[in-house]
């Protein structure tokens, strides 16, 4: 069964002006809990003695998802990652021969054995963390060398090896780079050699194909896919959580793995303490995700929704809307009379093309329009200026206002 690895309060935070609280991390933490993700990284430990509170207390919650740290191939940081108390401890670093030059001044060879040293530490100290190594930029360096590395770091103890698409490089359609070759080579190689890892990826947004690269490695036979609340991440990125839930949803056979109702609220608190808005047309938790707004689009979903949606609302426990603007035909306005209560006017079909007509003038200033508080007042103004029906129409109270 694939398991989901999500990484806002880690990756997430490396976006730039993004800073959690340890109560909000912790609050997050609980959301992706009720969700069902399966491993929540908290943070890399030796960054700040604020993200090791944080993990402490996350691993201290009682919560069902394993708890994870992040850590650079350095004992010391290995210790102030196992002093939080996590279940699962991240240790990436590369094996790409332009890094380890440019970078550490380093061979391959030193490389593994850095590799090796600290992850027999981890292991040692304790027996039932589960160990990731990640090659870092693991899809741009040589696969013999990361096939190399993968086999020291497992025999030293690593149960997981992290493909890390760290720059967005690979893609579904590119015949020689796609992470799913990766991901099936990188498990024959190793059994071959006996050696039995579980496989994760990770994969970055800058070709706006991360989510396309987790799905193509999930088929590949990935066993753990990484994740972010809005896709947050260094640069453009990660894979969307609320993107890749409904996706596996559809693709893994059985009951549901994840229960997504909590996903509306859980973007809404990563959203207003990252400072950064959830755009309208984001797939399932925007403010536009399930609103219809075309004439055609209205009047035939006023018949049945299924007619233009795919996804039934209920399963982030959200109903579907539709909204008034210069799209918009007789349909829409009649839904917004019945709406704010006034489903008398209805048949009334001049008023009610009067009032479309209206909608589509205020339309031009380009800002939606607000059904409740701004349909009243158009009303109104239909009735006074020109109708004869007026009087009889317009002394009828809406919501308290009399006309
Ligand atoms: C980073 C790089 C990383 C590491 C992934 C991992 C990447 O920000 O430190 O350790 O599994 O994209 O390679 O996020
Ligand atoms: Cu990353």
């Amino acid at each position: 069964m694939v398991q989901i690895l999500d990484s806002t309060l880690r990756e997430g935070e490396q976006t730039p002006g993004v800073y959690f609280s340890p109560e909000t991390k912790l609050a997050i933490a609980q959301f992706l809990d009720q969700i069902g993700v399966d491993i929540i990284e908290a943070g890399n430990p030796a960054v700040d003695r604020e993200i090791a509170l944080a993990t402490t207390r996350i691993a201290n919650a009682g919560l069902k998802a394993k708890i994870g740290a992040h850590s650079l191939c350095r004992i010391d940081d290995v210790k102030k990652a196992l002093d939080c108390g996590v279940s699962f401890l991240g240790i990436f670093f590369s094996v790409s021969q332009k890094r380890l030059l440019q970078d550490y001044n380093l061979g391959l060879e030193k490389a593994i054995e850095k590799i090796v040293e600290v992850i027999s530490y981890a292991r040692e100290q304790q027996n039932n963390l589960l160990i990731r190594y990640t090659p870092e930029d693991t899809v741009r360096s040589p696969i013999e060398d990361v096939i190399e590395a993968a086999s020291a770091a497992v025999q030293a103890g690593a149960n997981i090896i992290s493909i890390a698409d760290t720059t967005g490089y690979t893609s579904p359609f590119h015949q020689n780079r796609t992470i799913s070759h990766y991901v099936k080579t990188l498990k024959e190689e190793l059994a071959k050699r006996k050696l039995y890892p579980q496989i994760e990826v990770h994969c970055h947004n800058d070709r706006g194909l991360a989510l396309a690269n987790a799905l193509d490695a999930y088929r590949a036979g990935a066993d753990i896919i990484d994740v972010t609340v809005m896709g947050l991440g260094e640069r453009s990125g990660i894979v969307d959580l609320a993107e890749l839930l409904v996706n596996l949803t559809d693709m893994v056979e059985g009951k549901p793995l994840w229960d997504l109702s909590y996903l509306k609220d859980l973007y809404d608190m990563v959203s207003e303490h990252s400072h950064i808005s959830i755009p309208p047309h984001h797939p399932l938790v925007g403010k536009n995700a399930f609103t219809h707004y075309a004439g055609v689009h209205v009047k035939a979903i006023a018949k049945d929704e299924e007619l233009y949606q795919s996804l039934n609302p209920e399963i982030v426990g959200r109903k579907s809307s539709f909204a008034l603007g210069m799209q918009s035909g007789l349909t829409a306005v009649e839904l917004a009379l019945q709406q704010i209560g006034r489903a008398d006017l209805v048949e009334k079909k001049d008023l009610v093309a009067k009032i479309l007509q209206e909608i589509k003038e205020i339309a031009k200033r380009g800002t939606p329009i607000d059904i409740e508080k701004e349909l009243p007042e158009v009303v109104k103004r239909c009735c006074t200026i020109s109708l004869p029906i007026t009087n009889e129409i317009c002394t009828v109270s809406v919501r308290g206002t009399t006309f």
